[in-house]
């Protein structure tokens, strides 16, 4: 249609070496920037051309995403930000602007939604900031630039207007019926580049994420609200629905279910399995999901499995309830040890996601948060360093405490023992260095068992996998002699 702007949406170019180091670049996730998918699909379907630049997942150069760029003309450029993307984004926008000043540039994603105002007055280059959901903020913006109007009228949107002063419009209402967003523009993305770490694929072949829900009411004080406290979910039929386009369309018999966390609403969540086992499909496809231990019980535990749910990581942070409450976990230890036991008795396998470094954390307490976790014995255990996120009430009480060592965003990396950085946060009295070789230690002290080796053994489905699992455990070899040695 003339006079619709031409739009390209990207995800930076950062390597995965850079985000996990380089002994577990093989292991990190590379999964389908889903949000840039939703954005393209609305886009698409308001009969704009748009198109999509993985930068990350193609392994492009900074140079090479602006070659690509260069050659769609674009009237308008989206990038995604999380925090650790931020230097990425900063070099790719300077870029930009220079090759091509007559294009707009907007930011969106969780650091751009935290931090607006920073980020504007750091990159010049930007124009626009999109706060929270994109999509209906985006389509907007591109019949503001396609036909003109009032910009003060797009919600959600920050900018500078022409005296340069920094313009929050109202905040955008989240869209209360998901439905209502197309399902994401898989074949914008190349979706044979993506991979899910070896911890959530069961077998060989490609495994993709579905958004089923966004929105968590819970409080936990390290994570930040982007689709804020309200529970909204696809309904059946669209997963449904996706799902079996996913299948037509890739083959796949696996698939990782994402939602802030999903079983928040057991009544949708029953009404899901159900459905997955009326229409077959639990039969062919096997899926992973997140979940808060609060929020299953046996009745849930079941129909999981039943409807083809083979793992479920859940967040237990801690193994000290001092630091669960001063987090605003909202769970007991008792609850933990319950729930893991009941969801391996059901048959489905774990992984659990656990903190070092928390605020006022104890050296003793960071090794009785390794034996918990040694002790629950989840199939997989997930160690992470703590950061305070921008948009989190930890980053905003840390700050005040004038607790944060700096604001080197790139080095905002909860694998920071493995990839080296230098992290931004220590519970007082505490040294960076050794932090980060605790996460080498609780990874070598979880892993490194008798009778886990034999425990995976068990779980291999594939030559493929057998690999995956073969060099995680040449890489703890080699750091457990690393340290011997040191
Ligand atoms: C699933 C998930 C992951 C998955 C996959 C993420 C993916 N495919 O991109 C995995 C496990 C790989 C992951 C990894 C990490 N994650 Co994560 N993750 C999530 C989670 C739970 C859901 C994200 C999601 O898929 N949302 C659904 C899609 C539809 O939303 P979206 O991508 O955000 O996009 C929407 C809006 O943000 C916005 N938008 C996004 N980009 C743009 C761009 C433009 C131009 C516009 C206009 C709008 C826009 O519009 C989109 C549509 O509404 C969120 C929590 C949350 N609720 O967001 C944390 C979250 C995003 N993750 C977080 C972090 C920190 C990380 C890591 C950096 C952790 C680490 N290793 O250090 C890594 C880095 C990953 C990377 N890409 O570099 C933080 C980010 C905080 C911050 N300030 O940056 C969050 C918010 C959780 C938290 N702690 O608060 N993550």
């Amino acid at each position: 249609m003339p006079g619709k702007i031409n739009t390209v949406l990207i995800n930076p170019p950062m390597s995965l070496e850079e985000r996990y180091g380089q002994d577990l670049n093989k292991f990190g996730a590379n999964s389908e920037p889903l949000g840039l998918a939703y954005l393209a699909a609305n886009l698409e379907k308001h009969n704009y051309q748009v198109s999509i630049i993985d930068g990350l997942a193609l392994g492009f150069n900074l140079s090479e995403v602006v070659q690509k760029v260069k050659e769609t003309k674009p009237d308008l450029v989206g990038i995604t930000m999380l925090t650790p993307m931020y230097q990425a984004v900063k070099g790719l926008s300077v870029s930009l602007k220079r090759i091509l000043p007559e294009s707009k540039i907007i930011l969106g994603g969780a650091h751009a939604t935290a931090l607006p105002k920073d980020t504007l007055l750091d990159i010049g280059p930007v124009d626009y900031i999109c706060q929270g959901e994109g999509e209906n903020t985006m389509k907007e913006l591109a019949d503001f630039l396609s036909f003109g109007g009032d910009i003060s009228k797009i919600d959600g949107l920050v900018y500078r207007n022409k005296n340069a002063q920094i313009i929050f419009n109202p905040a955008r209402q989240f869209e209360n019926d998901l439905d209502n967003l197309p399902a994401p523009a898989r074949h914008l993305l190349p979706m044979e580049k993506y991979r899910l770490t070896a911890s959530r694929v069961k077998k060989q072949g490609f495994c993709p994420t579905l958004i089923i829900a966004r929105g968590c009411p819970f409080n936990c004080s390290f994570c930040s609200h982007p689709f804020g406290r309200t529970y909204r979910h696809h309904s059946v039929g669209r997963i449904i629905s996706e799902l079996k386009g996913l299948i037509n369309n890739y083959q796949i018999s696996q698939a990782n279910f994402e939602a802030d966390t999903l079983t928040v609403n057991k009544s949708f969540l029953i009404s899901l399995c159900q459905s997955l086992i009326e229409e077959g499909i639990a039969e062919k496809l096997q899926w992973t999901c997140e979940s808060r231990i609060d929020t299953v019980d046996v009745e849930t535990l079941e129909i999981m499995k039943k409807a083809g749910c083979w793992q479920i990581s859940y967040g237990i942070e801690s193994g000290v309830q001092r630091l669960l409450d001063l987090i605003n976990k909202g769970v007991t230890l008792e609850q933990i040890e319950k729930i893991v036991m009941l969801t391996k008795k059901t048959g489905i396998t774990i992984r659990g996601f656990f903190m070092l470094g928390l605020p006022c954390e104890t050296i003793k307490e960071s090794w009785q948060t390794i034996n918990f976790a040694k002790k629950l014995d989840p199939l997989w255990a997930q160690f992470t360093i703590t950061i305070p996120y921008p948009g989190t009430p930890l980053f905003k009480q840390l700050k005040e405490q004038g607790q944060i060592r700096h604001f080197n965003w790139s080095y905002y990396n909860t694998w920071g023992g493995w990839a080296d950085k230098d992290i931004p946060f220590v519970p007082q009295g505490r040294e960076p260095s050794e932090i980060k070789k605790l996460q080498k230690q609780a990874l070598i002290s979880f892993y490194l068992r008798p009778g886990k080796l034999l425990r995976f053994l068990r779980e291999v489905r594939s030559f493929a996998v057998f690999k995956k699992y073969l060099f995680g455990f040449f890489i703890l070899i080699k750091n457990k002699w690393k340290k011997s040695s040191a």
